[in-house]
């Protein structure tokens, strides 16, 4: 039997989407430690986090947010502390990790490859100011750009913090690039995967996809070799995928940062909603939740 531990990530308030989509989205730096403060205490072991201009909800990667924000969260749980590094437009790698560099936390994203990321789909609504249609609408001709001199970059600046990357992988692409960093000796095992499907630009949210890709990595580095998780963009992906990754085995992401519904014909209200349902599923499944300490030894942590 494997290990029936199941680890949750929360994906707070993300980095493309823009605040008139939802209420719900936490803005401010004192909102976004609320909302992983109450996050955890719905049983959320990791928090994924980016921060947002206080004063627009603009997506940013203001070193002083994340400073303000980790420290506030770490005042009051005892949740994993997960930055991105995906940084925003036009930005360079160094800028993007500086959150890592400078922070040196216990996990940070790092993304395995570029491609296309549209979320121009979004239909504007009247709380949306101009330049969050602008922003939206801007992503045709956006590009997640993570160069091959990026990432060899990236793999440096993580190890010299000895922080843990959480590699995301968003296509089948992504994962021979990952075997590539290794082939390079760029990285530590077992590495930590997440699976993130839906995003227009890259692989679809479905099961048979998530089921490829899994296997794709078990081929590339043994089933030993990785821990991982899947996060489905939309709903009802995901909860779907969160089902379906705790059926194979697998860890769960589910947040705001990828999905603002948690029903049908219901909008979520908070994070922890989004978390309270997609745990609900775990004892049905014989997964067992387990917080940032069963996390911490999951995912090898415990040494820092
Ligand atoms: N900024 C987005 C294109 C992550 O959090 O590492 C994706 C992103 C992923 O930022
Ligand atoms: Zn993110």
């Amino acid at each position: 039997m494997s290990d029936p531990r199941v680890l949750l990530s929360c994906a707070i308030t993300g980095g493309m989407s823009v605040p008139g989509q939802s209420a719900a989205i936490p803005i401010t730096p004192e909102e976004i430690v609320d909302s992983a403060v109450a996050a955890h205490a719905a049983g959320a072991a990791i928090v994924h986090l980016h921060v947002r201009e206080p004063e627009t909800g603009r997506p940013v990667s203001d070193l002083g947010l994340f400073k303000h924000v980790m420290a506030g969260i770490a005042e009051r749980c005892d949740a994993i502390v997960q930055p991105t590094t995906g940084g925003g437009v036009g930005m360079t790698i160094d800028e993007r990790a500086r959150v890592v560099a400078e922070c040196r936390p216990e996990m940070a994203t790092f993304n395995c490859g570029s491609f296309n990321f549209g979320i121009f789909g979004v239909k504007p609504r009247p709380e949306m100011a101009p330049w969050e249609v602008e922003y939206l609408d801007g992503t045709r001709d956006y590009i997640f750009r993570n160069t091959f001199k990026d990432v060899y970059r990236l793999a440096e600046i993580f190890r010299e913090a000895d922080t843990k990357p959480e590699y995301e992988v968003y296509d089948v692409g992504h994962i021979y690039n990952l075997r590539h960093l290794a082939d390079q000796g760029l990285v530590d095992f077992p590495a930590h995967l997440q699976f993130v499907l839906g995003v227009l630009g890259a692989n679809a949210a479905t099961i048979e996809q998530l089921v490829h890709m899994h296997r794709t990595a078990v081929s590339l580095f043994g089933a030993d070799g990785f821990t991982w998780s899947a996060a489905g963009v939309g709903y009802p992906a995901q909860f779907h995928l969160a089902a379906t990754s705790m059926m194979l085995g697998g860890h769960i992401r589910v947040g705001l940062e990828d999905n603002l519904r948690v029903a049908r014909d219901r909008r979520a209200q908070s994070n922890a909603e989004l978390v309270e349902k997609a745990l609900a599923i775990a004892p049905l499944l014989d997964r067992e939740p387990t917080g940032p300490p069963g996390a911490r030894e999951l995912l090898s942590l415990d040494h820092r």
